[in-house]
C-alpha cells in the first residue's frame, strides 16, 4: 500500500531549481535557508524519486559567467543530471530579477531593452536545448505595469506578440524540437501583469504567427489569486489541446503569491485536478513551482519537495477509490440518467428539429422541483477524502 505513494520517474514529477534551491528570502525579509548548488539540488531530487529538473537561464549560469564559466558550470551539471538519472523537460528565461528589466522585458518601453530580451531568451533557448528540454516556459513577470499612463496596452500585446512571433521563427530556424507554453499570472511582482489568466493566453495564442507550437503553463496559484477555478481553466486548455506544461502548488484565494506545497491549502480542488490530469491522459510533465515554508532548513526543504509528490499519488489514489465506489458511481449514473425523451431533438441542427422543438411543452415545474442529490454525492466525496470510505 505505502509504495502506492513512492514516487517514482515514470510519474514524471519535476521541480524547478528555483523552488527548491529557494533561500527562504521574502519582501520582509533576508534568506533563512544556505544556497545550495545545482549540482547538489539534483542530487537530493534524484534521491526523493523526481524524474527532472526545470531552470530558468541563470538558475543554471550566473548572468555574468563568462562563455569558459559557463561551458564548465554546463558540464558539471549535465554529469550530475547523468549520475543521478535526472532530465531537464522545461527551461525558461529569468526576465525579471535584473534592474534592466524593471519596466518588463518584451513590453518594456525601452526598445534596448526588449532586444536584450529577444537575445538573453535566444541564447537561454540554446542553453535548454542544449540541455534536452522540449517546453519552454515564457512567465511575463514583469510584463505589466503599476500605472495606465506609461504604456498603452493594445501596444503592449502587440509587442508581446512581435517577441513570440520572432522566438517561434528563430526555434524554426535552428531546427529546434520545442515547444513554447505560456503562463498567465494576475500580478506580482507587478500591479497588473498583462494577459492575467490562462483563457486570456488561450485567446491571444490564437493571434500568433505559430500558434500551433504554443500552448499554455498553468499554475495553480495564480488562478486563484485571480480567484478562478483552476480546473476549468486547465479544462479549457486541453480541451483547446493547449495543454502543454503544468505548475502545481497551492494557494489560499485572494492572498499574495503563496507557492504552497501542492495540495496543502484546498486538497479537494487538488483532488478534481489530480483525478481530470490522470483521467484525460495528460502526459506531459508535472511540475511542482512551489517554495518551502521560509521556517524550515534544508531537511525540511526536502520534506517539502516529497509532500507534494506524496499528495499527488494520495490523491491519484482517491481517484482510484472514486471511481470504485459504488454509491458514488451510482449515483453519478442516477445524475445521468437520460429518460431518451429528448432523442428527437439531438445530433445538431435541422429546420424540421428547430421547429418541432419549438412546439415541444415542457412540463417546467417538475424540472425545477426534482432534487439533484449534489449534497449526497459531495459529501460521498468529502468522507473518501477525509479517509472514512
Ligand atoms: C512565479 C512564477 C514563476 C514561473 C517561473 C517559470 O509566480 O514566480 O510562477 O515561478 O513559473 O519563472 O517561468
Ligand atoms: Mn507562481
Ligand atoms: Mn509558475
Amino acid at each position: 500500500m505505502t509504495d502506492l505513494y513512492q514516487p517514482k520517474p515514470e510519474h514524471k514529477f519535476t521541480f524547478g531549481l528555483w523552488t527548491v534551491g529557494n533561500v527562504g528570502r521574502d519582501p520582509f525579509g533576508e534568506p533563512t535557508r544556505p544556497f545550495v548548488s545545482p549540482v547538489d539540488l539534483v542530487k537530493m531530487l534524484g534521491e526523493i524519486g523526481a524524474y527532472g529538473v526545470n531552470l530558468h537561464d541563470n538558475d543554471l549560469v550566473p548572468i555574468d559567467a563568462t562563455p569558459a564559466q559557463q561551458t564548465r558550470i554546463v558540464a558539471d551539471f549535465k554529469r550530475a543530471l547523468d549520475d543521478n538519472g535526472l532530465v531537464v523537460p522545461m527551461a525558461t528565461t529569468n526576465l525579471f530579477s535584473d534592474p534592466a528589466f524593471k519596466d518588463g522585458a518584451f513590453t518594456a518601453n525601452d526598445s534596448r531593452v526588449r532586444a536584450y530580451a529577444l537575445q538573453k531568451t535566444m541564447r537561454s533557448i540554446d542553453l535548454g536545448v542544449e540541455l534536452g528540454a522540449s517546453y519552454y516556459v515564457f512567465w511575463g513577470g514583469r510584463e505589466g505595469t503599476e500605472s495606465d499612463t506609461t504604456k498603452d496596452p493594445v501596444e503592449a500585446l502587440e509587442r508581446f506578440r512581435y517577441a513570440l512571433n520572432f522566438l517561434c521563427a528563430y526555434v524554426i530556424d535552428q531546427g529546434y524540437e520545442l515547444k513554447f507554453a505560456l503562463e498567465a499570472k494576475p500580478n506580482e511582482p507587478r500591479s497588473d501583469i498583462y494577459l492575467p489568466t490562462t483563457g486570456a493566453m488561450l485567446g491571444f495564442i490564437e493571434t500568433l504567427d505559430h500558434s500551433e507550437m504554443v500552448g499554455v503553463n498553468p499554475e495553480v496559484a495564480h488562478e486563484h489569486m485571480a480567484g478562478l477555478n483552476f480546473l476549468h481553466a486547465v479544462a479549457q486548455a486541453w480541451d483547446a489541446g493547449k495543454l502543454f506544461h503544468i505548475d502545481l502548488n497551492d494557494q489560499n484565494y485572494a492572498r499574495y503569491d503563496q507557492d504552497l506545497r501542492f495540495g496543502s491549502q484546498n486538497p479537494k480542488a487538488a483532488f478534481f485536478l489530480v483525478k481530470f490530469l490522470e483521467q484525460v491522459g495528460y502526459d506531459g510533465p508535472r511540475h511542482f513551482d512551489a517554495h518551502a515554508y521560509r521556517t524550515e532548513d534544508l531537511a525540511g526543504v526536502r520534506d517539502f519537495a516529497a509532500g507534494c509528490m506524496r499528495t499527488y499519488l494520495i490523491l491519484k489514489e482517491k481517484v482510484q477509490r472514486f471511481n470504485a465506489d459504488p454509491e458514488i458511481q451510482a449515483l453519478l449514473a442516477e445524475i445521468n440518467a437520460d429518460d431518451g425523451s429528448m432523442t428527437p431533438f439531438v445530433g445538431g441542427y435541422t429546420s424540421q428539429k428547430a421547429a418541432s422543438l419549438k412546439d415541444y411543452r415542457f412540463d417546467r415545474a417538475a424540472l425545477g422541483a426534482r432534487g439533484l442529490n449534489y449534497e449526497r454525492l459531495d459529501q460521498l466525496v468529502i468522507e473518501l477524502l477525509l479517509g472514512v470510505r
